[in-house]
């Protein structure tokens, strides 16, 4: 398999959507990106994360109302592609004053064979398994001071800070695993991100991407950070909303394998919008 993304420096990925009641979405928002290694790279994209008073439990099944009423999205594409991934991975975050909540449903080939170790902390290489990778970076001012989770669907954990791997977070990783779908939940708290409680309109850099083993080999992102997930000027912008409305992307539909065309749509809490559903994975 070729050099993990996170392993240099370069870009890739994009965002496409889906969403329930509209809680936390996608949004294009047009930012002055450096120019040097970015030229020609999709603009960053944006998730609006609404806050939440029912947080999930965090035993990797999809089915809390928290996640019901959660908006998220899908459309990742593998790094310096612009080609949509075969499968429509779905992400979708809410949070409470004290944590931010993210679920991923990745779905597979029915016959394919996940593969990922059960094994300490930090060890491995589990971006060469079937695995999950979000980058949270709380100061928008230093997207690099960036907090790195992994996560292989057999329930294995790798994190660092700023490129330590020393540094343990004090997250909860679950996931669960059936026939052509595995599925994760995750939560951590802002303190361990050294930082407090969003305020509405505060917003971080993030990417969210998936290593994928199981059928063929890919490494996929929601940002189009080139040749690596870790770009860190090309990461999306994750905007916490409070109970505010959410703006969202108008993204493709299910049946629509277009790139997002970054319309943006203004939605109400509570609207259900037509387009595939974190729910629908729920088991
Ligand atoms: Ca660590």
């Amino acid at each position: 398999m070729s050099t993990h993304p996170a392993e240099s420096t370069s870009a890739g990925g994009f965002n496409l959507l889906s969403v329930g009641l509209a809680l936390a979405v996608l949004v294009w928002m047009s930012l002055a990106t450096s120019v040097a290694d970015t030229e020609g790279l999709r603009a960053p994209p944006v998730l609006s994360v609404a806050q939440t008073d029912q947080p999930p439990n965090v035993d990797g099944s999809l089915d809390d109302p928290a996640w019901q009423n959660a908006a998220g999205f899908t459309g990742f594409t593998p790094i310096g592609s612009d080609e949509l991934s075969p499968y429509k991975t779905t992400v979708a975050a809410t949070y409470t004053q004290d944590r931010l909540f993210v679920a991923y449903a990745c779905p597979f080939a029915p016959h394919e064979k996940l593969e990922g170790a059960v094994r300490e902390r930090d060890t491995g290489s589990p971006w060469h398994e079937d695995s999950l990778e979000i980058f949270l970076s709380p100061d928008p001012e230093s997207p690099d001071d960036c907090y790195q989770l992994i996560g292989n669907w057999a329930g294995s954990i790798y994190d660092v800070h700023a490129g330590d791997r020393k540094w343990n977070g004090n997250w909860e990783f679950k996931t669960k695993a059936g026939e052509g779908l595995w599925t994760a939940e995750v939560s951590i708290p802002f303190a361990d991100l050294g930082t407090s409680s969003p305020q509405p309109g505060d917003t971080w850099r993030a990417n969210f991407c998936r290593d994928v083993v199981a059928g063929r080999s890919a490494f996929e992102t929601w940002a189009d950070t080139g040749a690596s997930y870790m770009t860190f000027s090309q990461f999306g912008h994750l905007q916490f909303v409070g109970r505010g409305p959410v703006a969202m992307n108008d993204f493709p539909t299910a049946d629509n394998d277009q790139l997002p065309r970054y319309a943006v749509v203004i939605a109400a809490p509570g609207d259900r919008l037509a387009i595939p559903h974190l729910a629908d994975y729920a088991r």
